[in-house]
């Protein structure tokens, strides 16, 4: 029913004052952006929406109804819904993968010393990176390292012999790893895993539900391989992030600079473009600009405010909108996430759309051929053109004046760093300490996407919001993390403005620790990054379970993606469920059509994981449920503790 109501509200579907600014400007202009298309699209088939709608051959589209309760084959509800679900992870995981491979491809080139333009910018990670994997160090050049470390990712990509995940073994906790073993999901490499899931799904494939289900599972853990090895080799790359003071929304944008948004997901790219961006700011005065400033869109946004400080423009659901303000000169996009809408919007304005990736291009926008081993000089091209359509700006400009300032930059070592000025031993236990008091009531990821189904930001500030309020340890990645960089949750007044006694207490016993080493106070929302940075967030849950010497289930962890769209976010709830985390999701995605896979999704899924789903579009009653799924394990945690103590009973404590 709430779901109902909701789509009969109007195109105002956000709670970004900029992007209601855009909108209200916008209205009645001709101007077309995914609001007016969400509503266009009313009312959206309950078929798919509920995943009975099969069209995995050409007899299909099959719908499952009231009359027909099977496809033409005879594939029954639970089939049908399974093997959608399967194909939706397997999308997602061949996007993290490919950005993963991609990032492989670039370090196995910089270890050979070819690209150029790149290189190895921190060798602590590349050393600890190592060590996780039981890589020896010693006696070897630094590009040695790396070429044994590629070899070790690009061995998780095509190995065909049947063995395990090195990569995957190695960076989670044994236990878990046992468990994925029993329940034959442990991927034995990512392309294998996609291949093998594909023919499964095929027409007169596998028709059993818990197989299917079993199989999406196993294709999330290769999505989470390939997220893994996409941030490890690109804080190798281009370093690990730290703390940083930026700035995010529409506000950032300047009429007096050469504006280029850089929108995507790889930071090879950008991470060339901001730097290009700087080099060449004499071209830019040439042309009566005080300079070029870069600002990110998604998860490339992510990647260059976490290394680089560059500032936040907006997130997935407003991209178009931003063009829409007349003052960005180029939107330089790469892979995933990028609206094709972003184009006709551009004509309208002297905006260009530069495309640089042959599996993302979009008709009638200028392509860039983006090589590695030419990557600066491709870079410059880039910034020529943008430089070139600010000499032919011609409409008003209109830029919200919003914004609002970020600390971010927190990567698992970064905030490990901050917790060791309390705890120098055994930083962790600062956290873990904190949890098992009471003073904390345990952590929650934030992650995903934007998806115009919920009014734009909505559920991702009001869950937080009641999160904090209830002291629990926000940790934040992908548009959602956008989200509180937008509404000034990434900063210390957010902290006396939502936080919880507990919560303001932990975060100011950490500023007095740091107090000399850190030139920002704490935020309310710890920002790890971009999507493939769960895998950092993960490492989180990781480190805390090694600490607690408890599998992961019991660890007081919740992931949330209150806005969840793409196929990468089912892929990763997928992942953190099977490793053991409970994942709220607040869009509900097309599982209900089969009440059997739905209650493996809620239910059975816990007795075989310890991981399992949350629906919940409501955004207080979802608050309610995360903290409900981390009392649950805090109260366990106790249990288990007090019987380790009084009985020595290892056994019990350790597994789940
Ligand atoms: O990978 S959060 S809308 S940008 S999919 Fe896309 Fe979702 Fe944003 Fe980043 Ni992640
Ligand atoms: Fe219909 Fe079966 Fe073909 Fe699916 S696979 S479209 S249910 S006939």
């Amino acid at each position: 029913m709430a779901d109902k109501d909701e789509k009969k509200k109007d195109r105002n579907r956000s709670v970004d004052p900029a992007v209601l600014e855009v909108l209200a400007k916008t209205e009645g202009s001709g101007l077309e952006s995914a609001y007016d298309r969400y509503l266009k699209m009313q009312p959206q088939c309950n078929f798919g929406e509920t995943g009975v709608c099969c069209h995995v051959c050409i007899q299909g589209p099959c719908r499952i109804t009231k009359k027909a309760d099977k496809g033409i084959c005879g594939a029954t509800a639970y089939t049908i819904v399974a093997r959608n679900l399967v194909r939706h992870a397997l999308g997602g995981c061949a996007a993290h993968s490919d950005h993963g491979l991609h990032a492989s491809l670039l370090a196995r080139e910089v270890s050979e010393g070819h690209a150029p333009d790149y290189e190895i910018k921190d060798t602590k990670k590349l050393y600890a990176v190592a060590e996780r994997l039981g890589v020896s160090t010693e006696g070897k050049d630094d590009k040695a390292i790396l070429k044994e470390l590629v070899a070790i990712a690009l061995e998780d990509f095509n190995r065909l012999d049947g063995k395990d995940s090195r990569w995957l073994s190695q960076v989670i906790i044994p236990e878990r790893v046992e468990r994925l073993k029993e329940c034959n999901i442990l991927p034995s490499s990512i392309h294998r895993t996609i291949a093998e899931a594909m023919a499964q799904t095929h027409m007169g494939m596998d028709a059993d539900p818990v197989n299917l289900v079993f199989k999406a599972l196993e294709v999330a853990l290769a999505d989470y391989i390939g997220e893994h090895i996409a941030t490890s080799l690109s804080d190798i790359l281009f370093g690990t992030p730290k703390p940083v003071v930026s700035e995010a929304n529409m506000g950032v944008l300047d009429p007096d600079y050469v504006n280029i948004a850089v929108h995507g997901h790889n930071p090879i790219l950008s991470e060339m473009i901001v730097q290009a961006a700087r080099d060449m700011k004499g071209e830019a005065e040439a042309v009566g600009a005080k300079g070029i400033k870069c600002m990110g869109i998604c998860c490339t946004g992510n990647e260059i405010l976490m290394r680089q400080g560059v500032p936040i423009l907006t997130n997935f659901a407003s991209q178009e909108l931003a063009i829409m303000t007349g003052a960005v000169d180029a939107m330089v996009v790469d892979i995933q996430c990028i609206m094709p809408g972003i184009q006709a919007v551009a004509e309208c304005f002297h905006t260009r759309i530069v495309t640089t990736m042959p599996s993302a291009k979009i008709p009638g926008s200028y392509y860039v051929d983006f090589d590695d081993s030419r990557a600066m000089e491709k870079a410059r091209e880039v910034i020529e053109i943008a430089i070139g359509a600010f000499k032919e700006r011609n409409k008003e400009i209109s830029i919200p004046q919003v914004k609002n300032k970020v600390v971010a930059g927190f990567s698992l070592e970064a905030l490990l760093d901050i917790f060791a000025a309390v705890n120098p031993e055994k930083p962790i236990k600062v956290l873990t300490d904190a949890i098992e008091s009471g003073e904390l009531r345990g952590v929650c990821l934030l992650a995903g996407c934007n998806n115009l189904k919920r009014i734009h930001d909505q559920n991702h500030s009001v869950i937080a919001q009641e999160l904090a309020k209830n002291n629990v340890f926000l940790v934040a990645t992908g548009c959602a993390a956008q989200t509180y960089a937008k509404f000034g949750m990434l900063n210390s007044d957010a902290v006396d403005k939502y936080a919880g006694d507990g919560l303001k207490a932990f975060l100011n016993r950490l500023n007095e620790a740091n107090k000399g080493k850190l030139t920002e106070k704490l935020p309310l929302v710890f920002h790890m990054g971009s999507c493939v940075d769960n895998s950092r967030a993960y490492d989180l849950m990781t480190c805390m379970a090694e600490e607690l010497q408890m599998d992961t289930p019991k660890i007081p962890y919740a992931a949330s993606a209150p806005e969840a769209m793409s196929e990468k976010a089912i892929a990763i709830g997928c992942w953190a469920v099977s490793l053991g985390m409970p994942v709220h999701v607040g869009v509900v995605p097309p599982v209900p059509g089969s009440p059997l896979v739905d209650g493996i999704a809620l239910q059975i899924a816990q007795d075989v994981y310890g991981g399992y789903f949350i629906w919940e579009t409501d955004p207080l009653e979802s608050a309610k449920k995360i903290l409900a799924a981390l009392d649950e394990r805090t109260w366990k945690l106790k249990v288990h503790k007090m019987a380790k103590e009084q009985y020595e009973t290892e056994a019990l404590s350790k597994t789940w």
